[in-house]
């Protein structure tokens, strides 16, 4: 199955911060699609929840260097 989660990251001030972060996170086992956007501080994961959670999504966030908070 493929569940959707949303986050909100803060701190990222450029294209450099949001492709990283999104690299991050389509490294991780279990991630089938990552997208960041600078403009609204969001990242949407499509992920396999029996693979990865979305606790290890958010830490995966948080090890680049940013904050990361749920939004869904
Ligand atoms: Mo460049 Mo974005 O150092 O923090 S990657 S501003």
């Amino acid at each position: 199955s493929t569940q959707i989660c949303r986050m909100l990251i803060k701190g990222m001030t450029c294209t450099s911060c949001s492709s990283t972060v999104e690299s991050a996170l389509r490294a991780v086992h279990g991630v089938h699609r990552a997208q960041v956007a600078l403009a609204t501080e969001e990242a949407e994961v499509l992920y396999d929840p029996m693979i990865v959670s979305h606790g290890q999504l958010l830490e995966t966030i948080e090890n680049t260097g940013f904050e990361a908070i749920l939004i869904s």
